[in-house]
C-alpha cells in the first residue's frame, strides 16, 4: 500500500509560545485531510506544548545528540525529545551540516541515537549551488545518503529522506521538475541498494522553498513523497495551503 504524502512544517529557530495557537490551527485542520500525515518541528523550547497542544500531527525535533546524556553543554538527547513528547527528528539539515560542522558520519550517528531513542528520523541531504554547476549534484547527494543513513535490522520503517538543494533553501528558486524527478530516482535507487526491497517504501521529501504556488506541482513527481517545509510553515494558512495541496 502506497504511503500517505508526508508534510512536515520546520519552524528553525522560529516561535515563542505565541506560535501555539498556530499549531492548534494546523492540528484542528489536520482532520480535514486524511489522506495526508502532518507534522511540524518547533523549536525545543515548544515542543512539549506542542504536543499538548496538538493532538493529531506529529511533533518532532530539528536536531539531536549522538549520546544520550552527558556533558555537553547547550544539546539536547534524542532521549530528551522523545521524552518531551516528540514523534521524529530531524537530523542533517545542510543549515546544521553547514553552521555546525556535521559531517555524515555526524549525522548517521544522529539518526541511530534518534532510533534508539524510539523516534523516527528525517535524514535531510542536499548539493550546493557550485556542486550543482560542476554537474556533481547527484554524486554529492549520494555520497550523503551513503555516508548519513542510519543502518540495522527493522530501521527503514522509521526513515524519511528530505533533498534539500541548498541553494533552493529559503531563496524562492526551485529546481526544475526534471531535476527533482531525476534526483529523487537516483535517491530511490540507492535506498533500495542500501535496504533492499524495501528502500522502496522509505518516504523522500522535497524540501526548498515549497510553497502552496509550487507545491502540488512538485509533489505529483515520480518518488516524492512529501516536503519538508521552512518558511511557508510559520502561519497555518500557509502551511495549510500546501496541506491541501498534497490532499
Ligand atoms: C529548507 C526548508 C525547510 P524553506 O531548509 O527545511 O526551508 O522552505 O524556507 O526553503
Amino acid at each position: 500500500m502506497a504511503s500517505l504524502p508526508y508534510i512536515v512544517g520546520n519552524w528553525k529557530m522560529n516561535g515563542t509560545r505565541a506560535m501555539l495557537p498556530e499549531a492548534r490551527a494546523i492540528d484542528r485542520a489536520a482532520a480535514r485531510f486524511p489522506k495526508v500525515q502532518v507534522a511540524v518541528a518547533p523549536p525545543a523550547t515548544l515542543i512539549y506544548r506542542t504536543r499538548e497542544a496538538a493532538e493529531l500531527i506529529g511533533v518532532g525535533g530539528q536536531d539531536c545528540h549522538t549520546q544520550e546524556s552527558g556533558a555537553y553543554t547547550g544539546d539536547i538527547s534524542a532521549v530528551m525529545l522523545k521524552d518531551a513528547g516528540a514523534d521524529f527528528t530531524i537530523v542533517g539539515h545542510s543549515e546544521r551540516r553547514a553552521m555546525h560542522g556535521e559531517t555524515d558520519g555526524v549525522v548517521q550517528a544522529k539518526a541511530q541515537a534518534a532510533l534508539a531513542a524510539g523516534l523516527a528520523v528525517i535524514v535531510c541531504v542536499g548539493e550546493t549551488e557550485a556542486e550543482r554547476d560542476a554537474g556533481q549534484a547527484v554524486a554529492v547527494v549520494s555520497g550523503q545518503i551513503e555516508g548519513s543513513l542510519p543502518r540495522g535490522d527493522g530501521v527503514v520503517e522509521k526513515v524519511s529522506v528530505a533533498y534539500e538543494p541548498v541553494w533552493a533553501i529559503g531563496t524562492g528558486r526551485v529546481p526544475s521538475i526534471e531535476d527533482v524527478a531525476a534526483m529523487h530516482a537516483a535517491i530511490r535507487e540507492q535506498l533500495i541498494a542500501i535496504y533492499g526491497a524495501d528502500g522502496a517504501g522509505v518516504r523522500i521529501l522535497y524540501g526548498g522553498s515549497v510553497k502552496a504556488e509550487n507545491a502540488a506541482e512538485l509533489l505529483a513527481v515520480a518518488n516524492v513523497g512529501g516536503a519538508l517545509v521552512g518558511g511557508a510553515s510559520l502561519t497555518a494558512e500557509s502551511f495549510l495551503a500546501i496541506v491541501g495541496a498534497a490532499a
